[in-house]
């Protein structure tokens, strides 16, 4: 696929890819259990003023728990092997399992006048648990780096700069050969111009704990950003302002939202995951609209 293509050079740049994950290697001497995504030690890298958790009414929320197990949500349409399990949760007894695959999507899709009603702005929060050990990519013969890019949270809308079809990676990764992972944003165009994106080090490791995951994103000002256990990946971040479309092309209104897991590269046995608590506001979530009755679960 086109992602694996431009992932070397439009995306990364290889050699900076490379350095980045040698960097990463390196300084990580821990032994044991992969730490949390991030270490929890990781101060916020940004002096900005954190937005605080609003008030505002969830546009969308689920948390699995009226779904009957193997089925999805309704007001969902899926792609792949994906369902409603009972055997881990986050909030409840329930939450949104992604069957292995070697590739491909295994997510569910909402479209309609909740995804209308964000306009080009919105935060959005869901929690995610990765299986342990993940499959890591295979080093090409001749090649000194790989990746596995996947996508967990995804948009469809119309590019603010060139008026085509864009899908729009609101989170995202790409594994190395380590099994240490960068976040991303990233712009796949469904017609012939490449794929862009901006990412962190490859500094991340996924967990098997449930792990808060908050995005925003803003059409006028230009800007993405993401948290992760409420600390901001700031190198995956950006604001490039009013009509500066260039290198983020946030759309005016996304046509959907999927949430789930898509990897373009081969990942072997490949990953499982699970989602829960999925919500959408136009201001900052948190762990706000959680039920207080129930207990979070391994
Ligand atoms: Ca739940």
């Amino acid at each position: 696929m086109k992602t694996s293509i431009y992932l070397g050079s439009a995306l990364l740049g290889l050699s900076l890819a490379l350095s980045l994950a040698n960097a990463a290697d390196s300084k990580d001497k821990r032994k044991g259990p992969p730490p949390l995504l991030p270490p929890r030690s990781a101060p916020a890298a940004t002096k900005e003023k954190e937005p605080e958790s609003g008030a505002s009414k969830l546009l969308l929320s689920v948390d699995f728990e009226s779904t009957p197990v193997g089925e999805i949500p309704e007001g969902f349409t899926k792609t792949g092997a994906v369902s409603v399990t009972d055997e881990t949760a986050h909030s409840g007894k329930k939450s949104l399992k992604m069957e292995p695959a070697e590739k491909g999507a295994r997510k569910i899709t909402k479209q309609g006048p909740e995804i209308a009603a964000l306009g080009g702005q919105h935060w959005g929060r869901l929690y995610l648990k990765v299986k342990l050990p993940i499959p890591v990519p295979t080093i090409p013969e001749g090649k000194k780096f790989a990746v596995i890019h996947s996508t967990m949270v995804e948009g469809t809308a119309s590019s603010p700069l060139f008026s085509d079809p864009i899908l729009v990676r609101l989170f995202g990764t790409c594994t190395g050969p380590k099994g240490t992972s960068q976040y991303l944003y990233n712009v796949q165009p469904k017609k012939e111009r490449p794929e862009f994106g901006k990412g962190s080090k490859y500094d991340y490791n996924f967990s098997d704990e449930w792990t808060l995951v908050e995005w925003f994103v803003d059409h006028a000002t230009q800007t993405y950003r993401l948290y992760i256990n409420g600390a901001e990946i700031a190198d995956a971040s950006f604001s490039k302002g009013a009509g500066e479309f260039a290198g983020a092309e946030i759309p005016a209104v996304f046509e959907s939202l999927s949430f789930g897991w898509n990897n373009y590269q081969a990942a072997g046995a490949g990953f499982t995951a699970w989602i829960d608590d999925i919500a959408l506001s136009k201001e900052r979530i948190g762990a706000q609209g959680i039920a207080t009755n129930t207990t979070a679960q391994r």
